[in-house]
């Protein structure tokens, strides 16, 4: 048996995941452990799956309710998904298996802001959660858990769960002990308090999670790594859209509006913010801070450079060398990096407090500032709204990022309405396409919609917006945000019938 489970009687408690999964019931509530493809159970959830795919084949009802952080990987979204044994999802997936069965209706899918979803546990909007998986790095003589690769409602399903399971998963290094902050300050009103948190390395909590041991009715021992999927290369558009963000900031720095070292940035994951990131390097810029979600390979550099000084997020999304370089050295970067429960990493009066710098992607934006960052053509689910509400709507400059086209030009991401509104005209400040910039602060939309589509559209769709915005303005009675009802969504409606936006 691994060391590393230091405290006797928690020993006593290892068993195979196969015995584990047989203790779930049909209509499970269970909070899975688990952040963008971090920190994840591996060897419970496809245990599960496996005896809910047997319960199917005997003819028996049996499905979980599944809570996670965010997206998990394969082995815990794909494998429950793949047997069709998920009732409810929230709030976060990205899996390809995970996002059909809630497109095709096996699954209902709650999309909350990843800020909030730790919240509405705890106010018991969900029902009773019967069982916490998580995985650990370790477990101290004491029986303190050590988080590993991520912490996301780790803290809060194991506070609320009835019953505990701890997967102990020697391929996570043991130096992560330190690098967390687990807070426990949380209140329901009228009892809350502020958040003590004025710099993004400010360390409030503990370095490992409370473990009620008679709330733990299995451990189960793995050595199987994170998801980790390599990065693609950055691209060239991506490389042009992190330069005009670059430049926004420097010219924000020029006016008095931001230090000279910038504000604190939130960085989403893919293609965009990996060159973001990689542009922050080939800068001169140094003291750099992050209060983000996640910590990628390009913010590693940085904190290697020696330009970023601290970064706080709730898990890593790492490719596989980069998760190789974290386990050889956490004892290092626990000290450039803070891994927080998301109730914290993305908590709203934090964002707003720090004045973090907010760039998200998108679906889609209208010719207002309006924007979709989940649904394909108003119903088709992509991924979950994550954090992106969290930070756009409290950022101190909000800024949406995106390819003015998807699908090799067939779709415009700027459209006359959205088909889906995530995020209002009223929280984004700034959307960036490859064709330019469009700085949104202080317009109102009749001002908006001319820049937006002159700045950010693509030419081949720039005619066509012109032309609706044009007769809207001239046709609707009211001037406010003009709109022609019975066409704004033409954009959406051609590309249903004829597979392309393009007339
Ligand atoms: O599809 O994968 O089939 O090729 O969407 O698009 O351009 O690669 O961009 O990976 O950044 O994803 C909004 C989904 C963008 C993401 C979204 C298709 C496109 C491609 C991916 P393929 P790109 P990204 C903090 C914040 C919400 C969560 C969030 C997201 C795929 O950014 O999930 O922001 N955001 N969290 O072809 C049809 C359109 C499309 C479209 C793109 N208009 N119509 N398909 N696609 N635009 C995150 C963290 O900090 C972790």
């Amino acid at each position: 048996m691994s060391d590393r489970i230091a405290n006797e009687a928690l020993r006593q408690k290892v068993m195979s995941a196969d015995d584990a999964a047989s203790l779930i019931h049909d209509g499970a509530q269970i909070g899975f452990g688990g952040f963008t493809g971090s920190g994840y159970p591996k060897e419970f959830p496809p245990a599960l799956a496996k005896r809910i795919k047997a319960a199917h084949e005997k003819g028996e009802h049996f499905t979980v309710n599944a809570f996670t952080g965010a997206s998990t990987a394969p082995e815990l979204d794909g494998e429950l998904a793949g047997v069709d044994g998920i009732g409810l999802r929230s709030p976060y997936q990205s899996d390809p298996v995970m996002r059909a069965k809630i497109n095709d209706g096996t699954s209902y899918y709650a999309d909350i802001h990843l800020s909030q979803f730790g919240m509405q546990i705890r106010q018991g909007f969900f029902g009773n959660l019967d069982f916490a998986v998580i995985e650990a790095t370790k477990i101290t003589a004491d029986g303190n858990v050590i988080p590993t690769s991520s912490v996301g409602n780790n803290a809060v399903y194991v506070e609320k769960a009835d019953k505990i399971i701890i997967e102990v998963n020697d391929w996570q290094s043991e130096d992560l002990e330190g690098m967390h902050d687990i807070y426990y300050g949380f209140a329901l009103p009228p009892n809350r308090v502020p958040i003590p948190i004025t710099h993004p390395g400010d360390r409030i909590g503990e370095t490992y999670l409370r473990v009620p041991q008679n709330k733990v009715v299995a451990i189960i021992e793995t050595h199987d790594p994170d998801r980790n999927s390599p990065f693609k290369p950055i691209d060239e558009d991506s490389h042009k859209i992190a330069g005009y963000l670059l430049d926004f900031y420097a010219n924000e720095v020029e006016h008095g509006r931001m230090p000279k070292n910038l504000l604190p940035l939130q960085s989403g994951v893919g293609n965009i913010p990996n060159a973001v990131l990689d542009g922050l390097l080939h800068s001169d810029l140094d003291h750099l801070t992050s209060y983000t979600e996640v910590i990628q390979d390009g913010m590693v550099d940085l904190i290697d450079a020696g330009k970023v000084d601290v970064a706080s997020a709730t898990a890593f999304s790492l490719s596989p060398d980069y998760a190789h370089k974290m386990n050889e050295n956490a004892a290092f970067y626990r000290n450039h990096i803070i891994l927080r429960p998301q109730e914290i990493s993305n908590h709203p009066e934090v964002i707003r407090r720090l004045g973090v710098l907010g760039a998200n992607g998108m679906i889609e934006a209208d010719i207002y500032g309006n924007v979709n960052s989940t649904h394909v053509m108003g119903s088709r689910m992509m991924n979950g709204v994550g954090g992106s509400g969290d930070f756009t709507r409290n950022a101190f400059i909000s800024a949406f990022v995106s390819p003015s086209t998807a699908k090799g030009g067939k779709i415009s991401a700027i459209v006359p309405m959205v088909s889906h509104v995530d995020h209002t005209e009223h929280d984004t400040m700034v959307i960036i396409t490859e064709q330019g910039i469009a700085d949104l602060r202080g317009l109102a939309p009749r001002q908006r919609a001319p820049k937006i589509i002159d700045n950010c559209a693509h030419p081949d769709y720039r005619a066509a917006l012109h032309d609706y915005y044009d007769r809207a303005l001239r046709d609707c009675k009211f001037k406010q945000t003009p709109h022609l009802l019975d066409e704004a969504y033409a954009f959406h409606r051609r590309f249903l019938e004829t597979g392309t936006m393009q007339a």
